[in-house]
């Protein structure tokens, strides 16, 4: 019986405000104690994790005098040397601090998003002085609870305007660094810019290296808008953006809740992990969750390891479900290899699809047999097959 334990070649990793969150909600004051950046990576390399990722926040408290900054920095590359333990990606906290509570690049106070540029900027350096390749963007006080309060058009083209410099900067260093825009839809603000993968995907193409720029989504945001989390990195892989994923769990419509891996939408966690490895996706499988504040620190690890743990199983049985005669019988019946053949055949021109016919009172009776081919995936799932 498999043991689901993972390895770094299973490339999961962890956000340091994850493991490290304290547990402070709307209503509720912390219910951990800090934890140390170096103590992190250890514990996380213990449960078998390639990477952890972090603000420049998380990893250095705001008001750190440069010894401190230093001391700090030496005790977590030492741990990260001890452990093999990777930095494949980093970000910025635009959000935390008073200042940024009209956002960061889209603020209406041009001294807050000059100074968001400059906060970017210094932990990219950072960033890429411990390897990382890409750099997500989360922007979320970046929003409106009032029309009247946002000029939108002009919020996007301060927004534009950020990513053309912090593209312009990493291209003048030489950096090999891609960004990540992640969306959300709303909270912390009554709605954010960007709410969703296809309006990320939309405002790329206005970049002016939208090469360099992609997306982070993540499972709870889209699911907090209702929508479909695979179609959109289904969307995103399609389009050649999924530079990064977010991977937690959501129930329903409803606050973030950032459960962990597996632990929401099973029957789309399943979906999302056939997705991500039939497409090939190589990057890091990075989890986004936080820890009910139910728990102690024990549980925060029991956590932890249960992201990776849903994640092993989820791939195992999305395997087994394409190695399947039945399923690949069920696939035929349901046509689906059909919809990758070009509606128009080679050699053919538009006036060969005119002079056709079709008998629609025949294709309209056809039906399409997806009820079974999503039971046997159901079976699949539920450990019946
Ligand atoms: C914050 C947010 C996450 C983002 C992080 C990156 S910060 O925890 O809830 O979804 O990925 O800035
Ligand atoms: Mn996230
Ligand atoms: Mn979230």
């Amino acid at each position: 019986m498999n043991d689901y334990r993972p390895v770094p070649a299973d490339r999961f990793t962890f956000g340091l405000w994850t493991v490290g969150w304290r547990g402070v909600n709307t209503f509720g004051e912390p219910v951990r104690p800090p934890l140390d950046g170096a103590d992190a990576v250890r514990r996380l390399a213990d449960l078998g994790a390639s990477g952890v990722t972090f603000h420049d926040d998380d990893l250095i408290p705001p008001g750190s005098s440069d010894t401190d900054r230093e001391a700090i920095l030496k005790r977590f590359r030492a741990a990260l040397e001890e452990t093999g333990l990777t930095v494949p990606m980093a970000t910025t906290n635009l959000f935390s601090h008073p200042v940024f509570r009209d956002g960061g690049f889209t603020s209406n106070s041009r001294d807050v998003r000059r100074y968001a540029i400059r906060k970017v900027i210094r932990n990219i350096d950072l960033a890429v002085s411990m390897g990382a390749r890409t750099y997500v963007c989360w922007g979320g006080q970046d929003g409106a609870e009032t029309e009247a309060g946002k000029n939108d058009a002009a919020a996007l083209d301060r927004l534009r305007e950020a990513f053309d410099i912090l593209c312009g900067y990493v291209r003048e260093q030489g950096y090999d660094l891609r960004f990540a825009i992640e969306p959300k839809p709303n909270e912390p603000r009554g709605d954010i810019l960007l709410p969703t993968v296809g309006h990320a995907l939309a405002f790329i193409n206005e970049l002016e290296h939208p090469e360099m720029v992609g997306v982070n989504p993540e499972v709870g945001h889209e699911q907090m808008a209702g929508l479909n989390f695979a179609h959109g990195v289904a969307q995103a892989l399609w389009a050649g953006k999924l530079f990064h994923i977010d991977l937690n769990g959501q129930r329903g419509i409803k606050y973030d809740q950032d459960l962990r891996f597996g632990a929401g939408d099973v029957k789309e966690a399943f979906f999302l992990v056939d997705l991500l490895e039939s497409a090939g996706y190589d990057g890091p499988r990075h989890f986004d969750f936080k820890t009910p504040r139910s728990e102690d620190m024990s549980g925060v690890w029991e956590s932890a390891s249960a992201c990776m743990r849903n994640y092993l199983i989820l791939r195992e049985k999305a395997k087994a479900f394409r190695a399947d005669p039945e399923v690949a019988e069920a696939l035929a019946a349901s046509r689906v290899p059909e919809l990758s053949e070009s509606t128009l055949g080679r050699g053919e021109s538009l006036s060969d699809l005119l002079a056709e016919e079709i008998d629609l009172a025949e294709v309209g009776e056809r039906g399409y047999h997806f009820e079974r081919l999503d039971q046997l995936a159901l079976d699949h799932l539920f450990g019946v097959r």
